[in-house]
């Protein structure tokens, strides 16, 4: 009895801008939505449109996937001369100069536009509602190019798009060679794009490997993590203390990825990634951490079970009546999205 009204109650409490309370994990039943096979892997970012369709995917072939509710199918290309015969389906990443590689992206939710970063030509595209070839927005910030772009979200309020540079001395080729990290590097930027005037502009320099940016849905303020310290910030757009920035969260338990909203008011979700041993190969333990606006962790969810050693690198929830939340799971190391839902 207590638990159907914590099930009803569970309901409510989904529904986005009404509670500020938020139900820990619901999130017991997983299952895969496959990539086509052979074929593709590592969705780096999930994302459903603002008619709710999708999720859509950015895979190492360079392709961007929607699934139509039964399989993944083409939906958009970066590169102008990317060829399908030579990149579909290559799993060889070192390719991922001519065959492109979509790393991060937002929906703006009134144009139904979709904005990426993409990693290897160190530029970001925007691409229509109805996919196919995206345009070239921006390649470089006060004159220095992009070198490492992870991670954008879009702001619908100001109709910017914040995304970051991970570093300026150290990029996705040294990644995938698995190249040491340049030790102490903070050349990472926090960086806006504007679709109002086309501009760039660098809110914060200097920072240690920040990964993929959140705003607050009131545009408030962006969070975002660093790789290095292991922790999350908060930059604040408004009042105060705008242009500043503190630490939100000191002490994850591992590296953590890309930041997003979560599906309630005021609260986030960021992959995190700990690393338990790191001979003869990295071995991980994937979580999603959810957090609120003043850095208050509310769940630390283990993906451990479903991912076994490989790394998490977004988590991201979504809420509709009909099918309550829902929590997708991007992984670069994985040839399907997860899925998880209520039981
Ligand atoms: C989804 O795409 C697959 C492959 O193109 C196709 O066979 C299937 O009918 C599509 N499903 C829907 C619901 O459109
Ligand atoms: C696209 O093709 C042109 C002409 O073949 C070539 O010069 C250019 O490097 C190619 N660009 C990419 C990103 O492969
Ligand atoms: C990465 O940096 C190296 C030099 O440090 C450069 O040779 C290479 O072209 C860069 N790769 C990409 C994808 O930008
Ligand atoms: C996460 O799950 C794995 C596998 O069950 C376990 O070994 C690990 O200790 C768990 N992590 C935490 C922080 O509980
Ligand atoms: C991968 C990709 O699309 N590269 C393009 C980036 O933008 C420059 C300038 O428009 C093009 O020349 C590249 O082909």
């Amino acid at each position: 009895m207590l638990y159907t009204m914590l099930s009803i109650f569970g309901i409510l409490f989904f529904i986005p801008h009404s509670f500020t309370f938020p139900l820990p994990d619901p999130y017991t039943k997983f299952s895969k939505l496959n990539l086509p096979v052979p074929g593709p892997f590592g969705p780096d970012s999930v994302a459903r449109d603002s008619n709710n369709q999708g999720p859509y995917v950015g895979v190492s072939d360079g392709r961007i996937l929607k699934y139509n509710g039964t399989d993944f199918v083409d939906f958009a290309y970066l590169s102008p001369n990317r060829s399908k015969q030579l990149c579909d389906g290559v799993t060889d990443l070192s390719l991922g100069p001519i065959c492109g590689r979509p790393l991060g992206f937002s929906f703006d939710p009134l144009t139904n536009y979709l904005y990426v970063v993409e990693i290897c030509q160190a530029i970001n595209f925007t691409v229509g509602p109805q996919g196919g070839q995206a345009t070239l927005l921006a390649t470089s910030a006060y004159g220095v190019p992009f070198n490492f772009l992870n991670g954008c979200d879009f702001d619908k309020i100001r109709r910017v798009v914040y995304f970051t540079d991970t570093s300026l001395v150290y990029n996705y080729t040294d990644a995938i060679l698995g190249n040491p990290l340049p030790p102490g590097d903070s050349s990472g930027r926090l960086l806006e794009y504007s679709t109002i005037t086309g501009l760039v502009r660098v809110l914060v320099n200097g920072i240690p490997r920040p990964s993929g940016p959140a705003v607050s849905a009131d545009s408030s303020f962006i969070v975002y993590g660093s790789y290095s310290t292991q922790q999350i910030y908060k930059y604040y757009l408004i009042g105060p203390k705008s242009g500043t920035t503190d630490v939100l969260i000191p002490n994850l338990l591992g590296s953590p990825a890309k930041t997003k909203r979560a599906a309630e008011f005021g609260y986030f979700w960021v992959a995190v990634n700990q690393v338990v041993q790191t001979q003869p190969t990295p071995v991980f333990q994937p979580y999603g951490y959810k957090f609120s606006s003043n850095g208050n962790v509310i769940v630390i969810k283990n993906f451990t079970l479903e991912y076994g050693n490989g790394r998490v690198n977004v988590v991201q929830e979504y809420f509709n009546l009909l099918e309550g939340g829902t929590l997708y799971v991007g992984s670069r190391s994985a040839n399907y999205v997860g899925k998880y839902t209520k039981c």
